[in-house]
């Protein structure tokens, strides 16, 4: 007898910087999430969709979830939030090289009490040189949540992510296709775009300048074969507009270069790529702002 079809909706959940996005982009084969080592890099989430022979598994990547201090970081938790009902599997992302659970114990409670299945992922263990040092880690873990399944993996490497897939398949329900086979993401090209611009960005800054940075793509024309982009980067303070400039527009010039060249990947082609800097004070804070990044995202919009 022929297997029965199975889809199902799943919820990558975790602290900042666990590898969540890295995991994402890993499993569906290609790049819909942004990564970088800084911590908060996902601030909305971002479903992509995985179809498979006799499969198909809805994922949505989340922000990490973190204490929401400013506006915009009560806005990554709703996120969070949003992102644990109608589930049929949550993934939790931890860290297989941290010492201990300790810091995971806090953001667990964003999950307390609910009943849908909970698959652990102990990420990075190509960082974990003895696998023996797993087990207290798990046991630990075992301790905090009632998880369903223990799958130490690296979404760097793909070592183990074949066991995961597994389990998440085993997990899912009998269910149709929710989207056209091709489908990969409901993210627009301009929201991917103005994220691989930010990607760039929280590459090559470091110390607060990454967290103050937005990207909104103002102009997006297509001109014969030539896709023509112009995208402006938000930061709070007039020294990060310095430093996103550089010495004689050095820094500038590099994150524009590195963008283009993921943008290119993107649409296939070589985009021309044009970048501004604009203070915006204390944008994280504002909810006007925040609402027209989240409408642009949404709409894929830029002003025309
Ligand atoms: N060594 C190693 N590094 C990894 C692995 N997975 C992710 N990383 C790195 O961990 C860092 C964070 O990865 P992300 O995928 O951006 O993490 P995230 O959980 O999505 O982070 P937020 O979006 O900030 O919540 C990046 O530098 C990744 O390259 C892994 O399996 N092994
Ligand atoms: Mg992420």
């Amino acid at each position: 007898m022929k297997p029965k079809h199975r889809s199902g909706f799943v919820s990558i959940l975790g602290r900042p910087n666990a590898g969540k996005s890295t995991l994402l982009n890993a499993i569906v084969g290609s790049k819909v999430a942004i990564v970088s080592s800084k911590p908060q890099t996902t601030r909305t989430s971002v479903q992509a969709v995985w179809t498979q022979p006799g499969s198909q598994v809805v994922f949505l990547d989340t922000p990490g979830i973190h204490e929401a201090k400013l506006l915009l970081h009560k806005k990554m938790m709703d996120a969070v939030r949003d992102a644990l009902n109608e589930r049929d599997l949550l993934l939790w992302v931890a860290d297989a090289s941290a010492d201990s659970a300790a810091g995971d114990l806090k953001a667990l409670e964003v999950i307390r009490g609910r009943t849908t299945p909970l698959i652990l992922v102990l990420n990075k263990v190509d960082q974990v040189r003895h696998k023996a040092r797993l087990l207290p880690l798990i046991e630990q873990y075992r301790q905090a949540a009632d998880f369903a399944e223990v799958i130490p993996l690296s979404a760097l490497t793909g070592e183990g992510l074949s066991d995961l897939t597994g389990a998440i398949l085993r997990t899912i329900p009998e269910g149709p296709n929710y989207f056209p086979e091709d489908h990969l993401t409901d993210q627009p090209e301009r929201f991917l775009a103005a994220e691989l611009i930010r990607e760039a960005v929280l590459d090559l800054t470091r110390q607060e300048v990454p967290h103050a940075v937005a990207v909104l793509v103002d102009k997006w024309e297509e001109k014969g074969r030539v896709t023509r982009i112009l995208a402006t980067v938000y930061v709070e303070r007039e020294g990060q507009k310095r430093i996103i400039i550089g010495a004689g527009g050095a820094m500038l010039k590099e994150i524009g270069t590195r963008a283009r060249k993921q943008i290119g990947a993107l649409l296939g082609g070589n985009p021309y790529l044009e970048l501004f800097v604009k203070v915006q004070p204390d944008w994280r804070a504002n909810a006007a702002f925040l609402n027209e990044l989240d409408w642009r995202m949404m709409t894929g919009g830029g002003t025309q």
